[in-house]
């Protein structure tokens, strides 16, 4: 277990903050965007929500339930789950994913030269937010090494407990892939109840511009959001070069179960239903990382 975590508020990346991320799994970095960006990014979510933006790449899943056809475009961002791959329509949320002092701190931890694999934001509306299951990211990558995978999150609203804040395990990257139980909706994919450690579970409650950044084998997990309060953060992805994506089978040598069968969150739990299938795409949309600063 961790004693003490690593939260930086200054530029430099310190030895320490290497060392809390390989005990820990994660660390916090505060103010890691400033107020302009968070504001443009903000601006960009809103923006591709309600169509004031062009959506060229970026796409929007709903709230379960929800029929967008009925909202009036300014009520959308309030109904809306996820977005995806929205970094080439907004650059303000580029300008995020390529910020330098994250750069510096990545190069600390991981060594220099990585990708941006995935842009994803779970913006958890209020009253309706739902709950992301606890998981780990690397149960839905397969690819060679998880190590070279790094998770990024970063708040634009104050995130709490009350509206739904990450909470992680610390620690419990070092424990590997674990077993993942399968859903229909593979974005309901979670760790079998056994494997998690929850009584160590922290919350990881983040003001507007702090960043929570993990390991691709940390155990983590989101609350619904029942308060009246938005929660809008952005999540980036990234692998350093050289890391390959693989194969299904080389996916199960890792995320299996006692009996060798596949547990990972690539495919979804059978039977499937005309119209629900999912097809993998490993990789996303790559973008070379160049570290940029926002005035
Ligand atoms: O933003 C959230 O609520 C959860 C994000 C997350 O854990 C994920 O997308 O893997």
């Amino acid at each position: 277990m961790a004693t003490t975590e690593a939260v930086l508020d200054t530029d430099s990346a310190s030895l320490e903050a290497v060392s809390a991320y390989r005990r820990d799994g994660y660390i916090v970095v505060r103010n890691l965007i400033g107020p302009k960006l968070i504001e443009a990014c903000v601006d960009g979510i809103s923006g591709l929500a309600s169509g004031r933006i062009a959506r060229k790449t970026t796409e929007i899943a709903f709230e379960p339930g929800v029929d967008p056809s009925r909202l009036r475009p300014e009520d959308r961002e309030d109904h809306i789950r996820k977005f995806a791959w929205y970094v080439d329509d907004s650059p303000p949320l580029y300008a995020a994913a390529m910020s330098r002092r994250l750069h510096a701190l990545l190069d600390r931890i991981l060594g220099t030269g990585r990708v941006l694999f995935q842009d994803m934001a779970l913006i958890k509306p209020p009253k309706i937010g739902g709950a992301k299951r606890w998981h780990q990211d690397a149960s839905y990558f397969r690819v060679s090494d998880p190590g070279l995978i790094v998770g990024v999150w970063i708040a634009l609203d104050e995130a709490t407990t009350e509206n739904g804040c990450m909470e992680v395990i610390p620690g419990s990257h070092l424990a590997g892939p674990a077993v993942h139980l399968p859903e229909l909706d593979v974005n309901e994919c979670t760790i079998r109840p056994d494997l998690l450690r929850l009584q160590d579970r922290k919350p990881i409650e983040l003001r507007p511009g702090d960043a929570l950044v993990f390991h691709s084998l940390l155990h983590h997990y989101t609350a619904p959001n029942r308060s009246p309060y938005r929660r809008r953060a952005v999540q980036f992805h990234y692998h350093q070069v050289g890391m390959q994506w693989t194969s299904l089978e080389e996916h199960r040598r890792a995320f299996h179960d006692e009996t060798g069968a596949y547990a990972g969150c690539t495919v979804q739990k059978g039977p499937v239903p005309a119209g629900k299938e999912f097809n993998y795409v490993g990789g996303g949309r790559i973008h070379d990382v160049r570290p940029t600063d926002w005035n």
